[in-house]
């Protein structure tokens, strides 16, 4: 088997719990097959040097690491990655600030990664590359002389050709793009979306198989939805601490059902309609106050971009006037926890709680979804409310699929989860139980690893 390279904006610390989807996709998928990581290791230098990556094993894989100066972070990272593309890659054109600067930043640093990475390949090499940070690394690397397959995978949607053509310089971005050997999305949207592109700002060919022809060269670009490791999820959920059982017990005890959500606090997971949809649930059902409570988890993330200071002042505006409103002296509808929790701990509170609410306005795949599910005692499992505009939407059928914009809708469909009855619920869960086995972290990696090694079409989707 040929050595992996996997390369990121971050490198993940692989023994300790990480807040993040592709921390926890991509730590769950590499431990088994070893390999090398390279990424940014969070440091910010005041100036520039050219760094040579810092190599440390963990287990089967090596890390490799490099810095960055102040101005690549400001300009490559909050700049062109998570003011330019993140927003508009989910939609939201409204939340765009592009400055020149940024892309300067963005080309800099990506050849910053390409001249560090092609100092640790070896020619049998496999690269796979990650995420939207990095769309043109492989052009980089192509640029340096790298002969070696290089894949490509992005965690997050990628939009219509009308949404993607605001992006300064889109054309470029997706000429570099088709520099990857493979390219690899979540859902079949986000792939029609890129072949709509190609075909019609740069005259290329689909053929049958779906393989894009560029003159002489033929890119594979497929669906590779991500997954979780779904056995050392149950095992959590399966060894709740004592907190949470003392904590699960006094609710039985009351009678009260736990509505849960966990996110990375992020304007794309729909966070301020899911709390008004948990008010309107209390206001068009009066029986269920004081018998059921929301707690909200919502992981600090990206705060010195000002769209997230916003969000977050918003959520902790609205928490506060929804207790003010129903609260009870001895009853608090809303637990907004504003914090990261341990990994082992989520897997037990989703396994306590009724209903998942799962309610993004755009999201790649949406892993908490799927450990929601994965959480689930067969015996008496809860309910996934799963937005339509989330990946996981395309095969999860039996969540409650919900319009996120839609508070009414997302409040009837809170009600009717926690009032359905055990054996509807069971037939859901084994369904999606199923599906999540299927399309686990294993067959992730191996998907697109037989599609980047062997030049196989993923057909899975
Ligand atoms: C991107 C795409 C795609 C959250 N809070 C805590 C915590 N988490 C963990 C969750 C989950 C992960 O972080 C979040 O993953 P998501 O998939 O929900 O979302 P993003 O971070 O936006 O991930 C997404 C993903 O990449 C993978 O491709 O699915 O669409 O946006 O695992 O459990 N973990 C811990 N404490 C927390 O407080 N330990």
């Amino acid at each position: 088997m040929k050595r992996l390279v996997v390369v990121s904006n971050r490198v993940a610390d692989l023994r300790s719990a990480q807040a993040g989807g592709l921390a926890v996709g991509l730590a769950d998928s590499l431990r088994q097959r070893g390999g090398v990581w390279m990424g940014w290791d969070g440091q910010t230098l005041k100036y520039e040097e050219e760094p040579e990556p810092r190599l440390r094993k963990v287990g089967t894989v090596t890390q490799a690491t490099i810095p960055l100066t102040e101005q690549d972070y400001s300009e490559y990272y909050l700049g062109f990655s998570n003011s330019v593309l993140w927003p508009l890659f989910h939609y939201r054109l409204d939340l765009v600030e592009y400055k020149t600067t940024f892309l300067d930043g963005y080309r800099r640093v990506n050849a910053k990664f390409a001249n560090a990475l092609m100092s640790v390949l070896k020619p049998d090499d496999v690269i796979w590359i990650h995420d939207y940070h990095l769309l043109p690394l492989a052009s980089e690397l192509r640029q340096r002389g790298c002969k070696q397959r290089i894949g490509f995978f992005l965690h997050i949607p990628f939009p219509p050709p009308e949404i993607l053509a605001a992006v300064p310089r889109h054309r470029w971005l997706v000429e570099s793009l088709l520099e990857f050997d493979v390219i690899g999305f979540q859902t079949n949207t986000d792939l029609g979306n890129l072949q709509h592109y190609v075909e019609d700002h740069l005259g290329c060919r689909l053929e049958p198989d779906g393989k894009i022809a560029i003159g002489e060269r033929e890119v594979i670009a497929g669906c590779f939805p991500i997954g979780i490791d779904v056995d050392s999820f149950v095992e959590m959920a399966e060894k709740p601490s004592d907190e949470v059982q003392i904590e699960t017990q006094r609710r039985e005890i009351l009678g009260r059902q736990q509505i849960i959500g966990v996110d990375r606090l992020d304007y794309t997971k729909g966070l301020p309609d899911r709390l008004r949809a948990f008010a309107r649930l209390l206001e068009l059902y009066p029986e269920m106050r004081k018998s059921v409570a929301l707690m909200q988890i919502a992981t600090p993330t990206r705060e010195e971009v000002e769209a997230y200071v916003e969000i977050r002042k918003e959520l902790e505006a609205l928490s506060g006037a929804i207790n003010g409103r129903f609260a009870d002296f001895n009853w608090t509808p809303v637990r907004y926890i504003h914090g990261t929790v341990p990994r082992d701990a989520l897997a037990a509170l989703f396994r306590a709680s009724q209903v998942g609410f799962v309610t993004p306005l755009r999201d790649g795949m949406n892993l908490v979804a799927k450990e929601y599910v994965a959480a689930q005692s067969m015996e008496n499992p809860g309910v996934l409310v799963l937005s339509k505009f989330a990946g996981a939407a395309e095969e999860m059928h039996e969540a409650l699929i919900v319009n996120p914009y839609d508070v009414d809708d997302m409040a009837r469909n809170l009600c009717r989860a926690l009032t359905m009855p055990l054996e509807e619920r069971q037939e859901r869960q084994r369904a999606l139980m199923q599906r999540i086995r299927e399309h686990d972290a294993a067959y992730w990696l191996n998907s697109f690893m037989a599609a980047l090694e062997n030049g196989e079409t993923n057909r899975a989707a």
